[in-house]
């Protein structure tokens, strides 16, 4: 499944979060090290650049509002998760890995769709959050907080033809590392054939046996898994560059345990990494981890 070459894509946008910055996610993981690293993984690496991305300041975040409720920047959320969902279907195409780097968690919008576009597909979301809200339950109206309810057409999302993704089914989604859910979420999660574990659970059962029960939800009867890292799923001691962070999250080593569990699994379509704010950061680390996290992703061997 595993293809071999990996295009990167960056998606450079802070206007589904709160806090300015995470658009610079992209140069940061590529300056930390990105493709160096993921040669050492044995990968063919193509960079192809950023997607367009509106600049905040020039537009108006509520000038196309939803039917109902809150979502701010909603035009360019759809600009840019349109042409990303092309490039991401470009690069399955091509047989080659996806790789976007965010960007804001909205970006997964168009990585989700285009990964889904021609196939049935899974995902695997590690999250602090849950990605669940709509435009009428979210309480901050940022577009962060609703990828997975937005490809999944949850509530008003339902209608919003371009967020859906059309060959992935909730059935084959799993959320890992849960620990900030918002009350209305809650519900909707619940609500959802999704299968999530939270951290108390990676703490109970340890990581390796999380992953791979979340790994195989996400793979049971698919062409493959979308897998996206939110690097607030991580404690804020090793990832301080996010702009929601909360404590109690995944450590080093269980990440990247969960990531090699990612690459064993040998079924891997799609990766993103996101969240990654270099204004919030220390000396570019959090970069530096989603670099090193990837390449275990993608089948980096100590021996
Ligand atoms: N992320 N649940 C909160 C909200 O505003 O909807 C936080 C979302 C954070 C999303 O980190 O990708
Ligand atoms: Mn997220
Ligand atoms: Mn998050
Ligand atoms: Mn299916």
């Amino acid at each position: 499944m595993t293809a071999g070459s990996v295009r990167v894509v960056g998606a450079p946008t802070d206007y589904g979060a709160n806090r300015r910055g995470v658009d610079m996610g992209p140069s940061a993981i590529r300056y930390a090290g990105l493709a160096a690293e993921l040669e050492r993984a044995g990968r063919a690496v193509v960079d192809d650049g950023d997607v367009r991305a509106p600049r905040a300041e020039e537009r108006d975040p509520e000038a196309e509002r939803p039917a109902s409720g809150r979502a701010k920047f909603i035009r360019e959320t759809r600009e840019v998760a349109t042409r990303l969902a092309d490039r991401v279907a470009g690069a399955l195409a091509a047989d080659e890995l996806p790789l976007v780097l965010g960007g804001d968690h909205s970006v997964a919008i168009g990585s989700v769709t285009g990964s889904a576009r021609d196939a049935e597909i899974g995902a695997v979301w590690f999250d602090a959050h849950g990605d669940f809200n709509t435009p009428e339950t979210s309480p901050s109206g940022n577009v962060h907080g609703m990828p997975l309810a937005a490809v999944l057409g949850v509530g008003e999302f339902a209608d919003v033809e371009w967020a859906n993704a059309t060959g992935l089914d909730a059935s084959n989604v799993a959320i890992v590392g849960l620990r900030s859910v918002d009350e209305s979420e809650r519900f909707a999660i619940a609500d959802s054939d999704a299968t999530t574990f939270t951290m108390s659970d990676i703490d109970e059962r340890g990581i390796a046996s999380v992953a791979d029960d979340a790994l195989d939800v996400a793979a049971a009867g698919t062409d493959g898994v979308h897998v996206s890292l939110d690097l607030d799923w991580l404690d804020p001691r090793e990832a301080p560059g996010v702009g929601t962070p909360v404590r109690g999250g995944a450590t080093y080593r269980e990440a990247h345990t969960a990531m090699e569990t990612v690459a064993e699994c040998d079924c891997l379509r799609s990766l993103d990494l996101v969240e990654v704010n270099p204004i919030l950061d220390d000396r570019n680390e959090t970069a530096a981890l989603a670099t090193e996290l990837a390449a275990s992703a993608l089948g980096k061997q100590i021996l």
